[in-house]
């Protein structure tokens, strides 16, 4: 068990707390289609990081079309394996449409919320059987239309041909969400030939405004293009934290007064966690959140916290005071913001795939010493 010597389990709470924030979030759900190799995996990939596939049980999984989760529970995704328009076409079309139709029995997280609709752009044309098919999609879910692969020069600026191709397929009048554009993107970046990625942020804005209200927050933790997005969720978790640990207040001494804190700083700590999408087992992430805790000290009867003030105290004296609320929103406020931090390191460095906790325990405590600030008039 990881916990502290006053006895919480802080690896538990968290697990609970992390996989009841998670359900809240719900699930956002995304088909999509397009002939092999127009982009569609390296696409999903740049957008939503590594989507696992399931094993299959419970959804109607056929080799045409392929249910994956994101390992956070915060994604799902039809794959439509690579077809051609016609014949199986149409079959992907019919079991499209058996999906929907049990969908919209069920709650919002097992309706297909939107659908991209992945088009190389080297190939150059747009058929009128593509047309077709995207008509009929429509009629089932909201279609993105989006042109892969489009070659961007290094200042960014996107090849005349494919703005045209896209100009050309816009005129068509097709039902394209969520008005009427075609998205163009490159979701690789070549260093050799200096050519950016391109466009990816516009088709996720393009995407949340597909989606329906009770899919958003599922979209915006389970994407990785738009941080700011993020960012605000977790303002308003560390807002709402804070705010209610000034209204609780901490009296130093004696120091176990300080856990009162912590079930607190866990649901905000476990809210975060499921705002950013954090792609881990949740059982290693409250492993992490656990020995952080303990080594940072933050639980551990507010040692940390003491030492904190100490260093903050000009002289470091540690005068006899009641850490006011003030402190104690503060201090609440810093450690969201620093795990928020861990968070987003966690995701640029999905290289890793790891919560290495030395590096972890670095991250946190450098932007809890540059966000901790002692209130004005609260030692004396
Ligand atoms: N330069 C570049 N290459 C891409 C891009 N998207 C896909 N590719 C390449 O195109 C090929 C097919 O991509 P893939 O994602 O497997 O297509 P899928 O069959 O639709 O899933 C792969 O070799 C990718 O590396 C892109 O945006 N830019
Ligand atoms: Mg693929």
């Amino acid at each position: 068990m990881i916990g502290d010597e006053d006895g919480i389990d802080i690896g538990g709470m968290f697990s609970r707390e992390y996989a009841e924030a998670v359900a809240e979030l719900g699930r956002f759900n995304l088909a999509v289609f397009g002939k092999t190799g127009a982009g569609k995996s390296t696409l999903i990939n740049a957008v939503f990081g590594q989507v696992v596939a399931p094993t299959g049980t419970g959804s109607p999984v056929t080799a045409d079309l392929a249910f994956y989760q994101h390992q956070s529970g915060l994604l799902g995704l039809l794959d439509s394996q690579g077809f051609e328009t016609g014949q199986s076409g149409d079959t992907v079309l019919a079991r499209l449409g058996e999906i929907v139709t049990a969908g919209r029995q069920q709650s919002v997280d097992r309706q297909i919320h939107a659908a991209w609709y992945v088009l190389r752009w080297s190939d150059r044309r747009f058929e009128q059987g593509q047309a077709m098919f995207v008509n009929r999609l429509a009629e089932l879910v909201p279609v993105i239309v989006v042109l892969t692969q489009v070659p961007v020069a290094p200042d960014g600026s996107v090849h005349g041909e494919a703005l045209e191709l896209a100009a050309y397929i816009e005129s068509l009048g097709l039902p394209i969400a969520p008005s009427g554009r075609v998205i163009l993107t490159n979701a690789l970046a070549d260093p050799f030939l200096r050519t950016p990625v391109y466009g990816l942020q516009t088709l996720i804005e393009a995407t949340f405004q597909t989606a329906p209200e009770a899919a958003r927050r599922a979209l915006s933790a389970a994407q990785l293009i738009d941080r700011e997005r993020k960012r605000q969720a977790c303002q308003a978790i560390i807002k709402k934290a804070s705010t209610t640990a000034v209204a609780t207040g901490v009296t130093p001494i004696p120091f176990s007064d300080a856990a009162i804190l912590v079930p607190l700083q866990i649901s905000m700590m476990a809210k975060i966690a499921a705002a950013y999408g954090v792609a881990l087992p949740k059982s290693r992430i409250a492993s992490v959140v656990g020995s952080l805790m303990l080594s940072s000290g933050a639980t551990s009867a507010g040692r940390w916290l003491v030492s904190s003030l100490l260093r903050a105290v000009p002289g470091g004296q540690l005068p006899a005071m009641v850490i006011s609320g003030a402190v104690a929103g503060s201090l609440t406020s810093a450690m969201g913001w620093a795990w928020v931090r861990v968070c987003e390191y966690v995701q640029e460095d999905s290289t890793s795939g790891l919560f290495d906790r030395v590096v972890v325990e670095q991250v946190f405590r450098d932007e809890f010493k540059a966000r901790f600030r002692l209130p004005r008039g609260s030692t004396s």
